[in-house]
C-alpha cells in the first residue's frame, strides 16, 4: 500500500516556511520510477535565515535560551521528541547523558599550586551544521541531531535530496513538542546550493557531515578557510575476514547481512569477502545458494528482502562497477542483472564477483550497493594485509572459533569499528567513525555528544599574596 507523502516547506525558526526562491525537488520512487511528491529546495538565501534563527536561539533573552539551558531543561525536549518518534533509543540516551552533563560542569582540576582554583565547564560549540546523505536518512540525522541538541548547540539540518521526507517529518514533531524557535532548522536542498553555502557561511561554527570522501574533501575545503571543526563520516570498503574453523552456515549468513542488508548502501557494509582457501568452495557455493534464495521486490511487499537502489544514477553506478569488474578480467559468479521478474525500479540482483585482484577497481572502491568480491587467503598474516589493503577504514569483521585470534586479528585491521563473529551490529552508547580515507572524529556514545562541546577552563587566584 503507498503511503502518502505530506507536502512540506523548509523548516526554520519553528515553522514552515515556502524557500525564498520557491525552488522544490520531485520525489521519485525507485520502486515504480514514478514522480510521487516533492520537497522544498533551500538556496543560500535560505540558509542565511536559518542560520540566523539558529545563533538566536542559543543566546535569545527570554528565559528560554538553548546553550544557556541545564542539561535537565534539554533532556525534557529530547525525551519528547523521543516519544513522537522512531529513532526512539538515541534520542533517549542523548536526554540522558544531557542530565549528566549538569553533573560535570565545574568539574574541579587538581593544580600543583595552592594559590590558584581552577576548573572546567562544558560549553556547546554553536551554530552547527549537520548535512546527511540519503541511506537511513532519519538514524543518520538522529545520530548528529540528538547529541547536538544535548549539548546545547543549534542546529541547521541539511538532509540529502534524494531522502528528505522522514527528515522534513521531524520538524512538524519538533513543532508538536514545542521545541524553542530555531533550536532545530531543517533544509533539504541540493548538495552543491544549500550544502555548499551552510558548509562555509560565516556564522555556522561546526560540520558534522555523513557523506561520500570527494563530497568530503570540498566541506572540508571550506571549514578550513574558516578554521571551522568538522566531523566527518565517510565510505568504507570493509573486509569480513573468514577463517578455516567456523560453522560455516553461521558465517555465510553473517557475510550476506553484511553486505547485501540494505542492498548494500551501509557506508561500514562489509563488501570485501577475504575467506580461507580451504573453505573456499563450500563457502561460496552455500553463498550462491543463500543469494538465489534472497527475496527481490517492492519493499512495501511481504517478506521482502531487497529492495530497489535508491535511484537511477546510483543504479547506473552500481551496474558500471560490475561491468568494469568483468571488464579487468573478474567472474561474475552470482547475480549482475537487473531482476528478470521487475520490469521497472532500480533493482539489482545480488551480485558475487571472484577472480578479483587488488589492483581491480572492484577491490578499491566503494560501490554502494549489494556487490560483494572475494579473495581467500592461506595464512592469518596474509588475511590481514588484504584486510587493511584499502584507502577506507570504517567497519572490518572477523569470524572464527578462535578467541585469541580474534582478539590478535581485532587489534590490527585498520578500522573505526570491528565486529567479532557477527558484521554490523551498531549501538547509540558504542563509538562509530572511521580512519583513513573513512573520516576522523566519532559519532554516538560519550564520544558523540563531546564532538558538539567545547571546553572551557576557569582559573582564580585564590591566594592572599601579593604579586
Ligand atoms: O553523496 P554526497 P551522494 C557514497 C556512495 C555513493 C557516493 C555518492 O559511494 O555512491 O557517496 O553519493 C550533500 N557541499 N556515499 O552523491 O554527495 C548532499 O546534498 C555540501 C557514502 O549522495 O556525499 C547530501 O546531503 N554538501 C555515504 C550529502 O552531502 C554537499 C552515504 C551527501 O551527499 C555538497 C552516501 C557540497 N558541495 C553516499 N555536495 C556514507 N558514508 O554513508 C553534496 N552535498
Amino acid at each position: 500500500m503507498a503511503i502518502p507523502i505530506p507536502s512540506r516547506q523548509l523548516f526554520i525558526n519553528g515553522d514552515w516556511a515556502e524557500p525564498l526562491l520557491k525552488k522544490r525537488i520531485p520525489i521519485i520512487n525507485p520502486t515504480t520510477e514514478e514522480i510521487i511528491g516533492d520537497i522544498p529546495a533551500a538556496t543560500a538565501e535560505d540558509v542565511d535565515v536559518a542560520v540566523q534563527a539558529a545563533r538566536s536561539a542559543l543566546t535569545r533573552n527570554k528565559g528560554k535560551d538553548w546553550a544557556f539551558a541545564s542539561g535537565a531543561v534539554r533532556a525534557k525536549y529530547l525525551r519528547a521528541i523521543a516519544a513522537k518518534d522512531d529513532v526512539i533509543g538515541c534520542f533517549e540516551y542523548y536526554a540522558d547523558l544531557a542530565e549528566g552533563l549538569d553533573a560535570k560542569q565545574k568539574a574541579p582540576i587538581s593544580l600543583p599550586m595552592k594559590t590558584f582554583k581552577s576548573y572546567v565547564i562544558r560549553e556547546p560549540i554553536g551554530v552547527v551544521a549537520l548535512i546527511v546523505p540519503w541511506n537511513y536518512p532519519l538514524l543518520m540525522a538522529t545520530w548528529k541531531v540528538a547529541p547536538a541538541l544535548a549539548a546545547g548547540c543549534a542546529a541547521i539540518l541539511k538532509p540529502s535530496e534524494l531522502a528528505s521526507v522522514t527528515c522534513l517529518e521531524l520538524g512538524e514533531v519538533c513543532r508538536e513538542v514545542d521545541l524553542p524557535a530555531g533550536v532545530l532548522n531543517i533544509l533539504p536542498g541540493l548538495g552543491p546550493e544549500a550544502g555548499a553555502s551552510l558548509a562555509s557561511h560565516p556564522h555556522v561554527d561546526k560540520i558534522s557531515f555523513t557523506g561520500s570522501t570527494v563530497t568530503a574533501v570540498k566541506i572540508m575545503t571550506a571549514a578550513a578557510q574558516r578554521v571551522k571543526p568538522v566531523t566527518l563520516e565517510l565510505g568504507g570498503k570493509g573486509p569480513i575476514v573468514v577463517f578455516e574453523d567456523v560453522d560455516i552456515d553461521k558465517a555465510v549468513e553473517w557475510t550476506i547481512f553484511g553486505c547485501f542488508y540494505t542492498n548494500g548502501q551501509i557506508c561500514s557494509a562489509t563488501s570485501r569477502l577475504i575467506v580461507h582457501e580451504s573453505i573456499a568452495a563450500e563457502f561460496l557455493d552455500r553463498l550462491v545458494k543463500w543469494s538465489e534464495n534472497i527475496k527481490i521486490s517492492d519493499p512495501l511487499e511481504e517478506g521482502c528482502k531487497l529492495g530497489p537502489i535508491v535511484s537511477s544514477g546510483q543504479y547506473e553506478k552500481v551496474m558500471n562497477f560490475i561491468s568494469n569488474a568483468k571488464g579487468e578480467g573478474a567472474t561474475i559468479l552470482y547475480g549482475g542483472n537487473r531482476p528478470k521478474h521487475l520490469k521497472k525500479g532500480f533493482f539489482v540482483e545480488p551480485t558475487i564477483i571472484t577472480d578479483v585482484t587488488t589492483s581491480m577497481q572492484i577491490w578499491r572502491e566503494e560501490v554502494f550497493g549489494p556487490v560483494l568480491c572475494v579473495k581467500t587467503f592461506t595464512t592469518e598474516e596474509e588475511a590481514i594485509e588484504l584486510a587493511n589493503d584499502t584507502h577506507y577504514g570504517l567497519g572490518g569483521a572477523v569470524v572464527s572459533k578462535d578467541r585469541e585470534r580474534c582478539d590478535r586479528v581485532s587489534k590490527l585491521l585498520q578500522n573505526g569499528a570491528v565486529w567479532v563473529n557477527c558484521s554490523q551490529p551498531c549501538f547509540c552508547q558504542a563509538p562509530f567513525g572511521g580512519t583513513k580515507w573513512s573520516g576522523f572524529g566519532r559519532e554516538l556514545g560519550e564520544w558523540g555528544l563531546e564532538s558538539y562541546l567545547s571546553v572551557k577552563q576557569v582559573t582564580e587566584y585564590v591566594s592572599d599574596e601579593q604579586w
